[in-house]
């Protein structure tokens, strides 16, 4: 089964890239731009890596962030990730970056979107790995700020293919960003949200109703709502769930207790990712191994969730014939 897995071909839809920075890059980063961290070492950092909840990981990651300041850092902090996705057979992959998370400290928005899609367009041209560019509004920040981040993304429109909503859940339901996700769409951009991670399930719907959400991110608090859950698997509605990280962040206490199976079973279009790998044990393959070892699955379920991630993904109709 292992060797199944490692050679299964993956399709990742929920990724945040400022999620994959390694405590290595972190420091050769912070002393390549001398940016203070309050860690001696990589491994100091990985021991700081024990989470309650959502926020207190939140509060970890947007400082890791804080050593991202030049195109390079962004390059190679999304090179580094796609070598990875090599090594672990993913073939396209749909990234999210926080722009605001980068903005606030006075980085150009053209800075981030510019290293990350040249990182992008080299992975395509030398590892033969499709990509597409999704930019989160941070659901903490205002609606105001959310705005004027859309306003910032319109001149990169077509190097953007969609925007999300990511950051603390509680508090901060869909409805509050249904004109930025309503001009966003307008302006032609796909749109995807997290909801049902930490909140409950009507933010589901409420990403569903008011954002008019073409995947939900997350999405495990569905079984909440048994209507819902008919209504996720009758539309076919993607739910992009990450194993791993929920287990770290306490949605599930442990691999055993996950719905992600019981989904799958169900006809929802489940789908398998990462979602910050460098802070919650694993990319791609550990995340398929995570639930393999957990779960008794067969090998057509396992790749089941990848056809389920082809269906999900944003590319053509074309280039999901040849991923099939
Ligand atoms: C995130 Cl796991 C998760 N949830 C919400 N927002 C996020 N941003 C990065 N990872
Ligand atoms: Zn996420």
């Amino acid at each position: 089964m292992h060797d199944f897995i490692r050679q299964l071909p993956k399709v990742e839809l929920h990724l945040h890239i400022e999620g994959t920075l390694e405590p290595e890059l972190m420091f050769e980063l912070a002393q390549r731009n001398r940016i203070d961290i309050p860690f001696a070492s990589p491994r100091e950092v990985r021991e700081a890596y024990r989470f309650s909840n959502l926020q207190s990981f939140l509060d970890i990651y947007y400082q890791g962030a804080n050593v991202l300041i030049h195109e390079q850092d962004f390059f190679d902090l999304t090179w580094a990730y796609l070598l990875r996705c090599r090594d672990d057979r993913v073939m396209h992959t749909e990234i999210f970056f926080d722009p605001q998370t980068h903005t606030a400290r006075g980085i150009d928005f053209a800075t981030v979107v510019g290293g990350i899609r040249r990182a992008l367009d080299q992975g395509q041209a030398e590892l033969g790995i499709s990509s597409h560019l999704i930019l989160c509004f941070l659901r903490h920040l205002s609606e105001a700020e959310a705005m004027a981040t859309l306003e910032q993304a319109l001149p990169h429109r077509d190097r953007i293919i969609g925007v999300g909503l990511d950051s603390s859940e509680r508090g901060h339901p869909p409805e509050k960003f249904a004109r930025v996700f309503r001009r966003a769409r307008d302006a032609g951009f796909l749109a995807v949200a997290h909801a049902g991670e930490e909140g409950p399930a009507r933010n589901i719907r409420g990403a569903l109703e008011a954002l008019g959400v073409q995947r939900i991110d997350h999405g495990v608090r569905c079984v909440e709502d048994p209507a819902l859950v008919r209504e996720l698997a009758q539309t076919r509605m993607p739910l992009t769930v990450c194993p791993l990280s929920n287990v770290k962040l306490k949605v599930f206490e442990n691999m055993q207790a996950h719905n992600i199976v019981e989904l799958l079973r169900q006809g929802l279009c489940v789908t398998i990712n990462s979602d910050d790998p460098a802070y919650f044990g694993g990319y791609m393959t550990d995340n398929f191994l995570a639930v393999a070892e957990a779960h008794t699955v067969t090998r057509q379920e396992l790749a089941q969730f990848t056809l389920n991630a082809i269906e999900a993904s944003f590319v053509s109709e074309e280039h999901k014939q040849a991923m099939a």
